[in-house]
């Protein structure tokens, strides 16, 4: 059976679980990451030298972390995992760009607003850099609701590029924020929420 290594409130590992429920991998997982600490360890350094969660393994020993490469490397494996990541070059470059977009876009932003409300202390956040990730957030989203005119999802048909950016919507909707009117992109959450597996893995209380 597939293991995957991380605590379950993990924006990255949250992406994996959601992906094992949507093709029905049997999976199971070992916390680790924040509180529950072992990435350090040596045998887990020798999985995945980051000291970062996801990390799976295959029964066999074969290992792999970096969360999109690890939803690609379980679509190109898995029964069904075309549905979700397409052979055709120009349906999977639409959806594989949001997942580079994820990393380099909107994980910044997102990751230094979710920090302040959710893992600092009151006293110690910073509300200039906070402001000014938030504005930045907005934009980024603002981009994505415009991209959601005329389609239920991001790269047309549901697939791997919702799967990325899922986590990051729950929270821009969850965290107690300034939001701009965004229809679509409200549309597109409500839409998320009835997959059982995001409901079941991603939209869970920030922690
Ligand atoms: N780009 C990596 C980022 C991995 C990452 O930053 N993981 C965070 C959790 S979301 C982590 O391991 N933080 C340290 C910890 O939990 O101990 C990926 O997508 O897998």
């Amino acid at each position: 059976m597939l293991t995957i290594w991380g605590r379950a409130s993990s924006s990255n590992v949250m992406k994996v679980l959601w992906l094992c429920e949507e093709l029905a991998i049997p999976f199971q997982r070992i916390d680790a990451g924040g509180a529950f600490g072992r990435t350090r360890e040596p045998a887990y350094l020798a999985m995945n030298p980051n000291a970062l969660v996801p990390t799976i393994v295959e029964p066999d020993g074969f290992s792999l972390w970096e969360s999109n490469s690890i939803l690609r490397y379980l679509c190109a494996t898995r029964p069904g995992g075309e549905r979700l990541h397409p052979p055709d070059p120009r349906a999977r470059a639409e959806a594989e760009k949001w997942m580079d977009w994820q990393l380099s876009a909107l994980n910044p932003p997102m990751t230094t607003i979710f920090f302040t409300y959710v893992r600092t202390p009151e006293a110690e956040r910073d509300w200039p850099a906070t402001h000014a990730a938030r504005d930045r957030a907005e934009a980024l989203w603002g981009i994505i609701d415009r991209t959601l005119e005329g389609r239920d999802y991001v790269a047309g048909a549901m697939s791997l590029g919702d799967i990325a950016l899922g986590p990051y919507v729950h929270r821009w909707f969850r965290l107690p924020i300034q939001r701009a009117p965004m229809p679509r992109l409200e549309a597109w959450y409500q839409r998320l929420l009835q997959r059982p597996g995001y409901a079941r893995h991603v939209a869970v209380e920030l922690a």
